[in-house]
């Protein structure tokens, strides 16, 4: 088995989607949390001047989702075929609209916009990432209350990074999405991801 080392900052951010697929696996892994004040030294030492990086036997991956999505192949957590990988795939990269919708709040500055956008957000963006999430659970073919195939993939993994999100902004977001709610629960049944999210450290982002 390889080893790994996580190079990236003291939040969940772009790096969690690796870190929770590391801990469904099993597999154990080093990390680098790298303060704001060390890196701009470091910054021009990786190869996108971006982290996370996740580094494979001393090998430098770059690009979280490219990273995640191998970590998912490597550990069985992809999906069978083509078809069931493209399953996955949708709610990875819907998960990806949904960070990039929340880091326009997290990062606004201005008191009055950043309400605006959370307003958006709960009234708007986020019942509609719901709804799409519950129509891929309802349509990809999963069982056992898992998006595709009958056990956990990147994809459970991809909706509940998403929601942990979300959910800071409403706390009622899944209250009219009740199977949604139910595969929140499901993931966090899971023995190794259970034990990993009782003691992951606050993180707004
Ligand atoms: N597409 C890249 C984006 C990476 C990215 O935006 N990284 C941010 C943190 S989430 C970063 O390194 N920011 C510091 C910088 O750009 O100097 C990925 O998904 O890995």
């Amino acid at each position: 088995m390889p080893s790994y080392k996580l190079i990236y900052f003291a939040v969940r951010g772009r790096g969690e989607l690796i870190r929770l697929t590391l801990t469904a696996a099993g597999q154990s892994f080093e990390e680098d949390r790298i303060t704001f004040e060390d890196w701009p030294a470091l910054k021009p030492k990786i190869p996108t001047g971006q982290l996370p990086v996740l580094e494979v036997d001393g090998k430098q991956l770059s690009q979280s989702l490219a990273i995640a999505r191998y970590l998912a192949r490597e550990f069985g957590m992809a999906g069978k075929d083509s078809l069931e990988q493209c399953l996955v795939d949708q709610v990875i990269d819907t998960g990806a609209d949904g960070l990039t919708a929340f880091v326009k709040w997290y990062f606004e500055k201005e008191e009055e916009k950043k309400e605006e956008i959370k307003k958006n957000l709960v009234e708007t963006s986020i019942p509609h990432f719901a709804k799409i999430l519950t129509n891929f659970l309802e349509n990809s073919g999963g069982k056992n209350g898992f998006f595709v195939g009958s056990t956990l993939t990147l994809a459970d993994l991809a909706c509940h990074e998403m929601f942990t999100d979300f959910l800071q902004l409403n706390a009622d977001a899944l209250k009219d999405f009740p199977k949604l709610a139910a595969h929140r629960q499901k993931v966090e049944e899971n023995e190794a991801l259970k034990a990993y999210l009782e003691k992951r450290p606050e993180s707004v982002i």
